[in-house]
């Protein structure tokens, strides 16, 4: 057991091997979806509720099962890990015990074969990601009272990862003065993903500051802005209630199209409630901005066969305990590719220092990744993996969407 960034238990497995050794650490969700894979907690009064003890027993059956298997076999371990849980949702072992294995398997036979964990994924990977800078936060979050749980700066328009971060903290810095001013000192501590958290009641209110940061930072070319809504959160009996409003759906829909006139919006993230396919692909018909399903396709291959199906969405966002293995996960990756569908690889809001998606980012070659603001350690942690990296790779790394 260790900790993620919100204090709550969580796991750290580790595969030993004569030849290597890997680790990898499960991370958790606030704003999850309800199709997700199941993460266990204890129950009971210790860390109210939030213990692992029942997961980490279940590591030791997952262990039982693997030991003496060949750790570069992703597929087949992954599949006996499948097998032996034997529900569709990892009810019986936790996506929590499931995904910290199945990270740490990667991990292990990176190390057993000499290479770095991304080109062990996906050999001669050199595709940077543009990060999705999460800078405002609201939603589940933090207390700020925006129902929009994010508000991101995305850098697309950099030449490379180095100078997107360089310009993501330019404007992460402006930004905070720019709040100090409007809303006091007291108004720059930060929300789960470390983006700011002022009370702010009206998303315009939010997107405009923002606006004037990256415009004071001489940004406004390269970089636009992002949204995850995370909108099955506030709503509430079949109504939106943003902006002290409450909005039908098509009203919503209308609402989504005026700020998509009002701002350079590269994407919107679940954008409607998670079980509405239908209002997403009224949105997505628009074609004004990336669609991106996250609670709604929860990285599972036929919640996105759906959405690609019905036009729904045209980015998937990928996590990878929301299946429960790294195999289902590339598969999901895969599905999304040969079906022109965008994914972003993305953290979760309870994270620890594990960079395990920045590696895997590069070897998506899906050229993006959302891992909160350019603050708290566990953020750049990501980050910070990406920019070395970048150095590793030299002349060879390349930046942005794939061709
Ligand atoms: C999201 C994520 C990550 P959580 O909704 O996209 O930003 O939040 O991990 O709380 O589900
Ligand atoms: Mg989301």
């Amino acid at each position: 057991m260790v900790f993620d960034s919100r204090g709550n238990p969580t796991l750290r497995a580790t595969i030993l091997t004569p030849d290597g050794i890997g680790w990898a650490d499960a991370p958790s969700g606030a704003s999850t979806g309800k199709h997700e894979a199941i993460e266990l907690r204890d129950g009971g009064q210790p860390y109210h509720g939030k213990g692992v003890a029942k997961a980490i027993e279940n590591v030791r059956l997952i262990s039982d099962a693997l030991r003496g298997m060949d750790c570069s076999d992703q597929k087949k371990i992954d599949t006996a890990i499948i097998g032996l849980d034997g529900t569709p949702n990892k009810a019986r072992l936790g996506a929590n015990a499931t995904t910290a294995v199945s990270l740490a398997v990667a991990r292990a036979a990176a190390a057993c074969s000499g290479k770095e964990l991304f080109d062990w994924l996906c050999p001669g990977a050199s595709r940077l990601p543009i990060p999705m800078m999460n800078i405002i936060n609201g939603g589940k979050h933090a207390g700020s009272g925006l129902a929009i749980q994010e508000f991101m700066i995305v850098p697309a328009g950099a030449k490379s990862f180095s100078e997107a971060m360089q310009m993501g903290v330019e404007i992460f810095h402006t930004l905070k003065g720019i709040i100090e001013d409007k809303y006091g000192k007291a108004a720059t501590s930060v929300g789960d993903e470390g983006g700011f958290a002022p009370k702010i009641k009206r998303t315009r209110d939010a997107l405009d500051i923002i606006m004037k940061a990256i415009e004071k930072c001489g940004y406004a070319r390269e970089v636009k802005m992002s949204l995850d809504c995370a909108a099955s959160s506030f709503f509430i009996k079949g109504k939106y209630k943003i902006d002290g409003k409450s909005l039908s759906k098509s009203k919503m829909l209308e609402y989504y199209i005026a700020l998509l006139g009002e701002y350079p919006l590269f994407s919107i993230e679940d954008p409607f409630d998670e079980e509405d396919f239908e209002s997403f692909a009224a949105l997505n018909k628009e074609r004004k901005c990336k669609v991106i399903g996250d609670d709604l396709t929860v990285t599972n291959i036929h919640r996105i066969e759906a959405a690609i199906n019905k036009g729904a969405i045209d980015t998937l966002l990928l996590k990878v305990n929301q299946v429960g293995t790294l195999t289902e996960a590339m598969d999901a990756a895969t599905l999304c590719k040969n079906n022109k569908c965008g994914v972003v690889v993305s953290h979760r809001s309870g994270e620890t220092c594990d960079p395990f998606i920045a590696d895997l980012a590069v070897a998506l070659e899906c050229g993006m990744i959302k891992a909160g603001a350019p603050c708290r350690g566990e953020r750049l942690a990501k980050y910070n993996r990406l920019l070395e990296i970048e150095s590793l790779l030299g002349d060879k790394a390349t930046y942005g969407l794939p061709q």
